[in-house]
């Protein structure tokens, strides 16, 4: 929901009827990627803050500076918060920006995936090493190899093969890696370089890492969702092709590859039977909360899925305040996932 339609809201009854309260009060929180590790949920959020940045089409408002990691003890629990797990001040190559992350576990170690812009103002993906869920990690001098963009989401497969999936259009950058290196050839724009609208819809990417996990251990490849019929979604299906917030996970076998509309405000997936896809459009997740981004993780807990999401109902709708929520979602008899209302 953009920011310049809340005035009319009333957000003591939107708190009232939301499916969700905030896990967290006491700083604002976005971007939830949830994973179990050692029978507790982490969630790895962007640090939401207002660094005074005007609103724009780019995303320039988001100027998170640090991640801090939320735990509970299961569902229901109290949300702990463990402070900075890491800064942009100690990432070498990093200036600004730091926009959603993720984290995954190898052989004892945590490893945080996140982007940031360059001090070109480019954004790149980095990998930092932590020993415990909670951080504090420790970032590689250098981003990931080949890596742009921005929302990386760390899978492990059955098989013990780790992919990542990761791209945003507009502030994020991804339509101008079209030709495979940066296009920055005109003023930045949100929609320059997007395909036309009967064109097929830039794909989020994916690519397998190196067993240390710090590297992409193949090329980057496209991420495809196709219509009923077969077909790519195209530029112009707004309501259903990828804008960001890429997430995989394995429900019954089967490869869910979620993420968000970004400008029309849905949550949706696209099912496959691998990790690379193509994936078939399944429907949507939630519909459009409070605030213009929507952005999650799925993840398993004791043989319940949750989804985790954020709105700004607790800034009252100031798009860049943000706050981490989860709730139980349900698939019916054929896999598909019960679209969730964010308020009742
Ligand atoms: O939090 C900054 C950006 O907003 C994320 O990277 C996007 O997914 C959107 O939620």
């Amino acid at each position: 929901m953009p920011e310049d339609s809340i005035d009319h809201i009333d957000f003591d009854d939107l708190k009232k009827r939301a499916i969700s309260q905030p896990l967290v009060e006491h700083i604002y929180t976005a971007d939830p990627s949830a994973h179990v590790f050692d029978g507790r949920i982490y969630i790895y959020p962007s640090h939401d803050i207002d660094a005074g940045d005007a609103f724009d089409d780019l995303g320039s408002h988001f100027a998170m500076e640090d991640y801090h990691v939320i735990s509970l003890d299961a569902p229901g629990a109290p949300a702990i918060d463990h402070g900075c797990a890491l800064h942009v001040n100690d990432v070498p190559w990093a200036e600004r920006q730091m926009w959603a992350p993720d984290a995954n576990e190898k052989d004892g170690k945590y490893y945080l995936f996140f982007p940031a812009k360059d001090y070109d103002g480019i954004f790149k993906i980095g990998v930092a090493i932590g020993d415990k869920p909670e951080g504090p990690f420790k970032p590689e001098p250098e981003a990931i190899k080949g890596s742009f963009s921005i929302d990386p989401a760390v899978f492990k497969d059955d098989d013990g093969k780790y992919y990542m999936y990761f791209g945003g259009i507009w502030g994020g950058q991804l339509q101008r890696w079209r030709a495979g290196v940066f296009n920055a050839s005109e003023p930045e724009s949100p929609v320059a370089h997007l395909p036309a609208d009967d064109e097929p819809a830039l794909c989020a990417k994916v690519a397998r890492m190196t067993d240390d996990l710090l590297q992409f251990d193949e090329e980057v490849r496209d991420v495809l969702i196709l219509d009923e019929s077969g077909n790519p979604l195209l530029s112009g299906d707004t309501d259903r092709r990828f804008f960001e917030a890429s997430w995989l996970h394995k429900y019954n076998g089967k490869y869910y590859f979620s993420y968000s509309t970004g400008d029309t405000h849905f949550l949706c997936y696209a099912i496959g039977d691998n990790p690379y896809g193509p994936f078939t459009y399944g429907g949507r997740i939630l519909n459009p909360v409070v605030g213009w981004t929507s952005h999650h993780s799925i993840c398993e807990y004791d043989g319940k899925w949750y989804l985790f999401y954020h709105d700004s109902v607790l800034s009252k709708g100031v798009t860049h305040l943000r706050s981490i929520k989860m709730v139980e979602i349900n698939y019916d008899e054929n896999g598909k996932i019960i679209t969730l209302d964010p308020y009742k």
